[in-house]
C-alpha cells in the first residue's frame, strides 16, 4: 500500500514538471535538443561578440552585423537603464564567443546549417558560446539565443533565462521556403526586405521571388530593356542593381533567393514591351512556341538571371498552360502541323528548351507539378517538381527519383485567408513517403504569398504567423513535432507576441481563418 501511495506521488511531481517545462520552453520553431536549468543571467552593458579561434573570415561583416541586430531585438527598443557593473560579474554575460569552423561565406542548397549554442549559469568572465560548421549555422543559434533574452521591467536591463542552456540544432528539411509574388502586386523594396527579417526569425531560408507574371513585368532585363514596359508603372519597378542588393540583403541573413520566370503560361506582360511573343493580340499567353526569337529572349534573361541570382536552382514554372489559342493562331497553327505537335507535345517542347537553356546557364532546374504530370519522364535528371495541386504527387515524383519540395495549395497557401494556422503545422512532407532514400528526395517545402490579393499594407499579417506554423513542419524533427496543433498553442502564440514586438505586424492565431461573429 506504502509502495503504491510512493508511486503516486512520484507520478505527480513528474507530471507537473512537464507541464511546467512546456510553459516555459518558448523557442520556436523548437530545436533538436534542448537542456536548460533554473538559473538567470543579465547581459552585460558592453556585450560583445568573440571569435578567437574562428576560420570564417567574415568580408562582408556577416557575423558582425548579425549579432548586432541580435542586441536590437533583444533590446525590443527599450531603454536600458541597468548598470550591470552593480551585479556580481560570475552573473554578468560579457558575450558571446563563436567560433565557425569554415573560412567560406558560400550559401549554397544544401549548406550546414547546424550549431550548438551554450549559455553557462555562471562563470568569470561569463561568456555564452557559438559552434556552427558555417557562418549560417551561426546566423540561426543567435536567433535561438535571441529567443532565451527578455527585457526584465524591474531591473530594466536584458535578462537570460533558466539557464544553463545546451541546445544542439539542425534543421530537419534543407528547403524552408517562402513565396512572394510582385506581378499582381509590386511590393516595395524596404517591404520585401522586412520580409526577409521576417524570414530569419522563423528559420525560413529560400525566399522563392515570383517576380513576373502575366499581370506585370517589374524587373528590369539589361538584355531587353523592354520587357519593364510591362510594369504597373513606371515607379512600380526593380532596377538590375536593386534585384542584386535584395539578393545580397538575404544572403546576409541566411536565406537563398530562388528567382522565377513562369513560361509559357502566366507570361502575358512580356509581351507589352516585345510584342512579337505574343502569337496574337488575341492570343496573349502562352508565349509564342513557334518562334526562335522566343527562346532567344529567355536565354537572355536567364544569361542575366546567373550574373546575379546565385543560387544554383532557378524556377521556370511551367504551370496551367492552356494550349487551346496557339491552335486558334495561324501561324503557329501552321508551326505545330509541320513540327507534327499537337498542343500538349508543344507545351513539353517549350518547357524542356527551357530547362535547356537554363542548364547552359549553370542552373538545376524547378518546375511546377504540371510539366512532371504532363511529360515527368522527359523532365531533365537535375529538375526539382514543386508540388501545389495536392493529390500526393510527392510520392511519384520521389518513385520517379526526382526530387521534389511541397506546397500543397489546400495547406500551405497563405492566400486562402480560410486556412488555418493547425492546418500549416500539421501538414507533413514526407506523407507515404517510408523509403528513406525517397525521403532524402524531398527537399523541403514552401508556404505561397501569392500576390492577387495583398499588397504591401497586409502582406506581413497574411503570411505570419501562419507561416511560422510552417517552419516548424520543416525545422523541427519529426519525433518533436506535436502530434496534435493545440499542444504547441501557446509557444507559437509567444512566437507571434515576439514577431509583434520586433515591428512584424503578426496576426493574431485565430484571425485569420475564423468565421465571422454569428449576430
Ligand atoms: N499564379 C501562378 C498563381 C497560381 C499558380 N501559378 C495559383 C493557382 C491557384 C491558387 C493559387 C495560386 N496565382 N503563376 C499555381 C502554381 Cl488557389
Amino acid at each position: 500500500m506504502g509502495r503504491i501511495l510512493l508511486c503516486f506521488l512520484v507520478y505527480v511531481v513528474v507530471i507537473s514538471a512537464n507541464a511546467a517545462d512546456i510553459r516555459h520552453l518558448n523557442i520556436w520553431p523548437m530545436p533538436k535538443s534542448v537542456s536548460y536549468g533554473h538559473g538567470s543571467l543579465y547581459l552585460g552593458s558592453d556585450f560583445e561578440l568573440k571569435t578567437e579561434g574562428t576560420k570564417f573570415v567574415d568580408s562582408s561583416g556577416i557575423l558582425k552585423d548579425a549579432f548586432l541586430r541580435t542586441i536590437d531585438v533583444v533590446k525590443g527598443n527599450h531603454v536600458i537603464e541597468s548598470n550591470s557593473s552593480k551585479f556580481d560579474s560570475s552573473f554578468v554575460l560579457k558575450g558571446i564567443h563563436v567560433v565557425v569552423f569554415s573560412p567560406s561565406d558560400e550559401l549554397q542548397h544544401g549548406v550546414d546549417e547546424s550549431y550548438e549554442l551554450h549559455i553557462p549559469a555562471r562563470g568569470n568572465p561569463l561568456y555564452a558560446h557559438i559552434e556552427a560548421k558555417t557562418v549560417y549555422g551561426a546566423l540561426h543559434a543567435l536567433q535561438t539565443f535571441s529567443q532565451v533574452c527578455y527585457f526584465n521591467f524591474t531591473s530594466r536591463g536584458i535578462v537570460v533565462h533558466q539557464v544553463p542552456w545546451t541546445i544542439v540544432d539542425q534543421p530537419r528539411f534543407s528547403y524552408r521556403g517562402l513565396l512572394i509574388d510582385t506581378s499582381r502586386h509590386y511590393q516595395p523594396l524596404p517591404i520585401i526586405k522586412k520580409v526577409i527579417d521576417s524570414m530569419t526569425y522563423a528559420k525560413l531560408n529560400v525566399l522563392h521571388w515570383h517576380i513576373v507574371d502575366s499581370q506585370s513585368f517589374p524587373l528590369e532585363i539589361p538584355s531587353y530593356p523592354n520587357l519593364w514596359d510591362g510594369a504597373y508603372s513606371v515607379s512600380e519597378r526593380y532596377t538590375f542593381a536593386d534585384a542584386a542588393e535584395i539578393v545580397s540583403y538575404a544572403k546576409k541573413r541566411g536565406i537563398n533567393v530562388l528567382a522565377e520566370i513562369d513560361v509559357p503560361g502566366h507570361a502575358q506582360s512580356w509581351g507589352v514591351g516585345y510584342p512579337s511573343l505574343w502569337p496574337s493580340i488575341d492570343c496573349k499567353e502562352p508565349l509564342d512556341v513557334s518562334k526562335e526569337s522566343t527562346f532567344k529572349l529567355i536565354d537572355g534573361i536567364l544569361s542575366d538571371f546567373s550574373k546575379i541570382f546565385k543560387y544554383k536552382f532557378v524556377h521556370l514554372g511551367g504551370d496551367e498552360v492552356n494550349t487551346s489559342c496557339w491552335q486558334s493562331t495561324p501561324h503557329v497553327h501552321k508551326w505545330l502541323q509541320k513540327n507534327k505537335m499537337n498542343g500538349s507535345e508543344a507545351y513539353q517542347y517549350f518547357v524542356l528548351r527551357a530547362q535547356k537553356i537554363a542548364l547552359s546557364h549553370g542552373y538545376e532546374i524547378i518546375n511546377w507539378e504540371e510539366t512532371f504530370n504532363n511529360f515527368g519522364s522527359k523532365l531533365s535528371r537535375k529538375t526539382v517538381v514543386h508540388n501545389w495541386l495536392g493529390g500526393g504527387v510527392a510520392q511519384r515524383v520521389v518513385e520517379a527519383g526526382l526530387r521534389c519540395i511541397v506546397s500543397n495549395q489546400d495547406k500551405w497557401y497563405l492566400d486562402h485567408l480560410d486556412a488555418i494556422w493547425q492546418g500549416f503545422y500539421t501538414n507533413e512532407p514526407l506523407t507515404n513517403i517510408t523509403d528513406p532514400r525517397q525521403q532524402s528526395l524531398v527537399l523541403g517545402g514552401e508556404v505561397c504569398m501569392w500576390g492577387e490579393h495583398i499588397d504591401g499594407s497586409d502582406i506581413e499579417q497574411t503570411i505570419w504567423p501562419r507561416a511560422a506554423a510552417a517552419a516548424e513542419r520543416l525545422w523541427t524533427s519529426y519525433d518533436s513535432l506535436a502530434k496534435d496543433p493545440e499542444q504547441v498553442r501557446s509557444r507559437l502564440s509567444h512566437f507571434r507576441c515576439l514577431l509583434n514586438q520586433r515591428g512584424v505586424a503578426a496576426a493574431p492565431l485565430d484571425g485569420l481563418g475564423r468565421s465571422a461573429p454569428e449576430d
